[in-house]
């Protein structure tokens, strides 16, 4: 008898399918929105595989070989997703790094009740140097009455999300997903053009061994977050040193200590007192997946999904990772 070796492919549509059906009342709306994301990663992850060939088809700022103007690659990678999920009827109302304003659904288009905020291409300052980017999106859902979005319903405190995600543009494309029961994992076949189910429940390790920080910043640092560097860095004795790992795309380095473990922060400095990164787009989604995958995300003082938000680009502190290393940032930045 021929033994059967082939192992079962579960492309992204028929995991959303299998997990939507878990859920009787469900609509099917999610996961309208979740494929769209998908196919729109696709296209962005075909533009970012030929950023290198920009001066040979045409750099940023110049006409290509058609004599059309080319654009940068996050302004391209923004429109791609707007029209990827504009005209579902599953959104009312969409907010983009790339975009000061809410973004309302076009008057054409029916309006759903869901929200979707995303940074388009983050890290895109590092496409030059061939360094890994991504796309990161929230799905949060409407909770003013009417049919038109208000403000409001983007400015949810993280917890409210109904579904998470982010794309990495590496060396291989893939795609991590939670809607709060676990974080799935897709990679990208480019023979075929689908997302396969390549790591099913992540879990991010209890302690981790990589420390992500950018510590150029440490003059500008307050005491407790230096002394909490210091600890990670196993200079006080009191901890095992962590090994420093830090790309600067966040898709990048949050990806890699999810797998292996660790801690990514980016703290509050003197020149940035709200630090770098943007709480609905960038550190919700990930902190979302993060929790999900066993792990925890926190400001300094409080859990970043329990954030109420006030403006739409507003910025957070951040320290994100395996639990036992959240745990001793808690401690250490405790107020005294
Ligand atoms: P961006 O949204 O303008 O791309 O900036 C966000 C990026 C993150 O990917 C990364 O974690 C951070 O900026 C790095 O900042 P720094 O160079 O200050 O360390
Ligand atoms: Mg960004």
């Amino acid at each position: 008898m021929v033994k059967n070796t082939a192992t079962s492919v579960v492309t992204i549509e028929r995991y959303i399918i299998e997990q939507e059906r878990l859920y009787p009342e469900a609509t099917g709306e999610l996961s309208g929105i979740l494929y769209d994301l998908a196919l729109a990663s696709k296209m962005i992850a075909n533009k970012v595989r030929l950023a290198g060939l920009a001066d040979i088809l045409g750099a940023q700022g110049t006409d290509n070989v058609q004599g059309e103007a080319q654009q940068k690659l996050d302004v391209i990678s923004n429109d791609i997703i707007k029209k990827a999920v504009d005209h579902g009827g599953r959104l009312c109302a969409m907010a983009s790094e790339e975009e000061d304003d809410m973004i309302l659904i076009p008057d054409h288009f029916k309006r759903g009740k869901y929200c979707l905020l995303f940074d388009p291409l983050d890290g895109s300052s590092n496409i030059d140097v061939n360094v890994p980017v991504g796309t990161i999106f929230s799905v949060l859902k409407k909770t003013s009455p009417g049919v038109e979005a208000q403000l409001s319903d983007l400015l949810q405190p993280g917890y409210k999300q109904v579904a998470a995600g982010y794309v990495i543009y590496g060396s291989s494309t893939m795609l991590v997903y939670t809607t709060g029961q676990g974080v799935h994992g897709f990679t990208l076949d480019p023979s075929i053009g689908e997302f396969l189910l390549s790591h099913p429940d992540m879990r991010i390790p209890a302690s981790g061994r990589y420390l992500s920080v950018n510590e150029a910043y440490e003059q500008h640092w307050t005491e407790p977050v230096r002394a909490l560097i210091r600890r990670y860095r196993g200079m006080d004795g009191k901890r095992a040193a962590m090994n420093g790992r830090y790309i600067g795309s966040l898709v990048a380095d949050f990806h890699r200590n999810l797998l292996g473990g660790g801690l990514f922060a980016y703290p509050a400095n003197t020149k940035s007192p709200k630090g770098k990164l943007r709480l609905l787009y960038e550190c919700n989604p990930l902190a979302f997946i993060c929790e999900q995958a066993g792990g925890a995300a926190i400001d300094g003082t409080q859990r970043i999904l329990d954030i109420q938000p006030t403006e739409l680009h507003q910025r957070s502190p951040y320290f994100i990772g395996s639990k036992n290393d959240v745990d001793i940032a808690v401690e250490m930045l405790r107020a005294p």
